[in-house]
């Protein structure tokens, strides 16, 4: 395995801590853990040469990616924002951020966590035991989130630009971002599973479900015993991605990791690590092969219809267990702890990254039918297995007929040719690696331009990687990582840009800019459920939101309604007694883009964002007497400084 060369570069630092890594693991195949096994010596010397190595090639090609000032980009890119639990919209190629839109996590400058319109958003769908566990915790909602896999959503096999979906592995959510407005408008907590970890889309013959995979394995209700962990299960879940109701869910054996479904809407898949069903890295690591999981979409659709389920937790669950033999499921044996799964976009092919495995599954979706009926056995489904490199972990397409998949240990992209893959795997003398590039380091998730469609163009290709090391200068501990641009429009893949990003990008979908029209201001009519709440009471309280400028008292109740027109408030001052609830709503009439206002109130955490034509609101306790002024936070004019006002809270 260690006598795989770079050959770009001959034996480069790649292949040098490639070697380093696999020999320094303890366990064999596991070389993924043994980073630590190079020395800061070896390191050094290693990126020494790496510098040398890359600077003609990143040179020549640096044009690619420029876009200048004014300029618009081709492509979104949607990117997980991971541990930071928001998502982040780049332009392409610039790889410029242009936008963070907050999903799992508290924003200071939207106010997400914190105004009236985004808690009911995050906390509609919480579970009866989230909602005991946030008023034991004294927490208005879950502050953060872990979000690994944003994806489209499809009509027909391509982008619709209708949607956005994403996981939360921290605490089991789904969220929905609605893409005309580049906010999240739905969350929803998947009970029974634990660790909501890959999340694909039905790509036909639209989206369709949002397929999630519960990745850790617990006692299931009804079904697992806390005592033996032989007995504990997955859950993988399929989600109405227009009602975001969870539709099913399929009680599966041993930890899910990545999914994807096929081009035809019959079938979706899910890669496990852990066939050993066990609780510590020696034991997950054991078994030479794991497996893949297959979901049969019309069995399912029929198991549910014939009452071939149980209620758990008011979701229906179906038994997919391999033990159970079920007609719902198959479990396709892959080496060795594979991770990534990535259909092709001819609809033809899933590829199974083999992360243990230096080699990448191929799957044929025609042979599916043939292995459900029983004609075949499961690894007869299986028409390549070529061997790539160390930590083989996701695989993107340019839709010519070539896949390129990120080595994580090796630090490299491999261009591979999938026919001449099947070709070998039958026997005939071709090798179908292409070219190995570089990457700058230890690379997770790729994606292509378009490439999770049938409309793959093949035109660029991005690496997130892990660990940047000593390619920017040193921000101290913790490291950004690093986004590689890598142009793969020619024959050979060239690497033309790279920029650190804050923790931590796992994946990304990368979407011709026209399939996306995000409205430029906010719509009274359209997006009138955002402000719902606040317009029912405004109406009880005989207010217009859009011309208001009120304070009402009902009891220790207070509710202030003002607009915002820059530079001011309606309301420039308002009176409260210590201990009132407080709920402030501001309206901002603008009519042109870009003129958001803002409401921060000092001393009482609380900023908020109020788009042109929005209404944001916001409630708290006035529990501290005296003068606090509030301020608008946006700059919006040249007498911004002067849009403020001030709240007097008497004592008590
Ligand atoms: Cu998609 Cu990072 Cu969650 Cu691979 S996972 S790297
Ligand atoms: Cu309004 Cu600054």
């Amino acid at each position: 395995m260690s006598d795989i060369k770079s050959e770009q570069h001959g034996l480069s630092r790649r292949s040098f801590l490639g070697t380093a890594a696999a020999s320094g693991a303890g366990i064999a195949g596991a070389g993924i853990l043994g980073l630590a096994g190079c020395s800061p010596k070896e390191e050094g010397q290693a990126a020494a040469s790496a510098a040398k190595a890359d600077s003609p090639a990143s040179a020549a090609a640096h044009d690619a990616s420029v876009v200048g000032p004014g300029e618009l980009d081709q492509y979104y890119g949607f990117l997980s924002g991971g541990q930071s639990g928001e998502v982040r919209l780049i332009g392409l190629p610039s790889m410029r951020e242009l936008m963070r839109i907050p999903v799992f996590n508290m924003d200071s400058a939207t106010g997400w966590g914190r105004t009236n319109e985004s808690l009911k958003i995050i906390n509609a769908h919480n579970t009866a035991e989230t909602n005991a566990f946030l008023k034991a915790s004294g927490l208005r909602c879950m502050p953060n989130g872990d979000l690994h896999h944003p994806h489209l959503s499809f009509t027909d096999g391509t982008y619709d630009g209708r949607y956005a979906y994403a996981n939360d592995k921290a605490n089991n959510r789904v969220c929905r971002i609605n893409l005309s407005i580049m906010k999240t408008d739905r969350i929803i907590e998947i009970p029974n599973a634990s660790g909501i970890h890959g999340l694909r889309l039905q790509r036909y013959p639209k989206t369709g479900y949002v397929f999630a995979n519960g990745e850790h394995i617990k006692p299931v209700s009804g079904v697992g015993s806390l005592a033996d962990e032989k007995t504990w299960n997955a859950v993988y879940t399929a989600i109405d991605g227009e009602t975001m109701e969870i539709a099913w869910q399929v009680l599966v054996d041993g930890n899910l990791d990545n999914g994807d479904a096929d081009y035809q809407g019959k079938y979706s898949f899910a890669t496990c690590y852990n066939s050993e069903r066990a609780l510590t890295v020696q034991g997950m690591t054991a078994n030479e092969q794991d497996w893949c999981v297959v979901f049969d979409l019309a069995a399912i659709e029929a198991g549910i219809k014939a009452g071939d389920f149980k209620e758990v937790n008011g979701v229906k669950m179906l038994d997919g267990r391999a033990e159970a033999n079920s007609k719902y499921t198959r479990y396709i044996p892959v080496p060795n702890s594979p991770h990534g799964c990535n259909a092709s976009p001819d609809g033809k092919y899933i590829m199974l990254n083999g992360k243990l495995s230096p080699t990448v599954t191929v799957v044929d979706v025609s042979k599916l039918d043939d292995l459900f009926a029983g004609k075949i056995k499961e690894r007869d489904v299986v028409v390549a297995e070529p061997q790539l490199g160390l930590g083989p972990l996701h695989t993107a397409f340019d839709g010519r007929g070539n896949a390129y998949t990120t080595l994580f240990i090796d630090s490299q992209m491999v261009k591979w040719n999938i026919e001449d893959a099947i070709k070998a795997y039958k026997g005939e003398k071709v090798d179908p690696i292409r070219q190995k590039l570089d990457v700058h380091y230890q690379p997770g998730h790729n994606h292509s331009t378009m490439g999770e469609t049938k409309e793959a163009d093949g035109k660029y290709l991005v690496s997130l990687n892990k660990f940047s090391k000593d390619r920017f200068l040193n921000a101290g501990p913790l490291k950004p990582e690093c986004d590689q641009l890598i142009d793969i429009s020619g024959d050979e893949m060239v690497l033309v840009h790279d920029n650190p990003t804050f923790a931590e990008p796992h994946d990304l979908c990368l979407v011709a800019a026209s399939k996306v029209n995000p409205s430029k201001t906010w719509d009274r009519q359209r997006d009138a459920w955002w402000w719902q709440d606040a317009e029912e009471q405004a109406k009880k309280d005989g207010v217009d939101l859009t011309k208001a400028a009120k304070v009402v008292r009902e009891g220790n109740k207070v509710r202030v309604y003002m607009t915002a027109v820059a530079p001011a408030f309606s309301v420039p001052q308002f009176e409260v007694n210590q201990g009132d609830e407080v709920t402030v709503y501001v309206t901002n009439v603008e009519t042109i883009e870009d003129l958001t206002h803002g409401f921060t109130l000092e001393g009482h955490g609380i900023a908020m964002e109020i788009g042109p034509q929005q209404t944001s609101s916001v409630t708290f306790i006035a529990a501290r007497p005296g003068v606090h002024w509030y301020y608008c936070q946006w700059f919006c004019h040249a007498l911004h400084m002067e849009m403020a006002g001030q709240m007097i809270v008497k004592p008590k």
